[in-house]
């Protein structure tokens, strides 16, 4: 590291910038809605693709839409990269992901001001369409990336408004020359808001990730016979409503029994014809299971499944199902998050180790290269919600670990 003096987070110049992003797509109650591949997404890219620039960094667009910014080390070589999302639920906030992109121009430009230029190269990146709420499987753009998902593959699923990646992402203008092969990363570390309770709870003001919880989503369709709500005898009834409502107890009394390592979710739910006076004849919607231990999960998986072939022979329906996302536990490399609680330490701050319940792009980058995380806390453990909130000084603090973190990564 070159002679300079010592690099600081400028606290205001990073608030800026989250605000100013946070407002493409603001919605109202302070979220944010700025789902993959939309009109809001294609403005936040240009500005923070802008803001790059500004900042000196050779931008790069990959073919899935992937944008990563680099600045020069003394020597060539595999980056230190940082980076997350900049796409958001439907209604979310102007942290998750946001943070950690903002966080990582921030500290570009804080070795700016202090004339420092780092060993190997730094990196910012951000992915394309990390949330998986309009294109399944979320974390999409990184798994490109690692390698882990075929382009053509990616570039032809298609969203819930029936129009796919592949077509949106040229709409956008985002379908970028740079191949999406080959990559080499030094390191990856990514700051994210926790998007849970803990650290808020125990008075922790940095998480030391240790890895990521496995995730598996499965979208099921039933189908059975559309019929008059006030001349069908229950008996004979083949109600494909009936048997997703079964299907979802089902799964949260399973996450209940298992005593809380064990999570299901269903969050999406579309009923046809969707009429008070008509029974269902057809009913779509998702199941989200996820538990860090990956064996319990492939238990939790089978167990649905198997219920629910029951309860359609029971109650006379078809049912099937596809699977949207399935990734297995991730476990972040022990010198990197050794290093994330050696920092907090070093700068006085209370850190705890945990691992993520949200999935993140820093669970693919592990695939290929030494990963870590570094956590702030969610005020009222909030998140995916337009009241995600994280403190000023938490964003400072969780800022100045990730400058002091690839520092030691470039230098290492
Ligand atoms: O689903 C997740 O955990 C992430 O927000 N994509
Ligand atoms: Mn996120
Ligand atoms: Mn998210």
């Amino acid at each position: 590291m070159t002679a300079g003096a010592q690099p600081r987070i400028d606290l205001p110049r990073l608030l800026d910038r989250i605000a100013r992003l946070g407002q493409v797509g603001a919605i109202e109650g302070g979220g944010v809605s700025r789902l993959a591949l939309s009109e809001e997404d294609r403005l936040g890219r240009d500005l923070v693709c802008g803001w790059m620039r500004e900042l000196g960094l050779a931008v790069s667009v990959d073919r899935i839409g992937n944008v990563v910014g680099v600045r020069a080390g003394r020597e060539a070589g595999p980056p230190v990269m940082t980076g997350s999302h900049i796409d958001t639920v439907r209604t979310g906030g102007r942290y998750d992901g946001n943070l950690g992109v903002l966080a990582g121009l921030e500290v570009m430009a804080a070795l700016d001001d202090a004339g420092i230029v780092t060993r190997r190269p730094l990196a910012v990146a951000f992915f394309t369409n990390e949330e998986g709420a309009r294109f399944a499987p979320d974390m999409m753009g990184s798994l490109v990336f690692q390698g882990g998902l075929a382009l053509e593959d990616a570039l032809a699923t298609v969203g819930v408004d029936g129009t796919t990646v592949g077509e949106n992402l040229r709409r956008i203008g985002y379908d970028g020359p740079a191949p999406v092969g080959g990559n080499r990363v030094h390191a990856f570390v990514e700051l994210h808001v926790e998007q849970g309770p803990v650290l808020e709870h125990e008075g922790d003001t940095i998480g030391a990730v240790t890895g990521v919880q496995g995730i598996h989503w499965i979208e099921f369709t039933v189908e059975g016979v559309s019929n008059h709500a006030g001349t069908t005898p229950m008996a004979l009834r083949r109600d494909a409503g009936l048997v997703a409502a079964r299907i979802a107890c089902f799964a949260r009394d399973l996450a209940r029994r298992s005593g809380g390592a064990q999570l299901a979710t269903v969050g999406q739910v579309n009923l046809f014809p969707n009429l008070v006076n008509v029974i269902p004849s057809r009913a779509v919607f998702t199941l989200d299971l996820r538990n860090t231990d990956g064996a319990a999960l492939r238990a939790a998986i089978e167990a649905c499944l198997a219920y629910a072939r029951q309860a359609a022979r029971e109650e006379g329906v078809r049912v099937s199902h596809r699977v949207l996302a399935d990734f297995e536990p991730v476990e972040f490399d022990e010198a990197v998050v050794a290093r994330v609680e050696a920092i907090a330490r070093r700068r006085g701050l209370r850190v705890r180790r945990m691992p993520s319940g949200a999935g993140h792009d820093a669970q693919m980058l592990a695939r290929m290269c030494p990963t870590g995380m570094v956590f702030v806390p969610s005020v009222g453990g909030l998140s995916h919600n337009v009241k995600e909130y994280t403190h000023d000084r938490d964003i400072e603090a969780g800022a100045g670990v990730l400058l002091d973190l690839m520092l030691e990564l470039s230098e290492q």
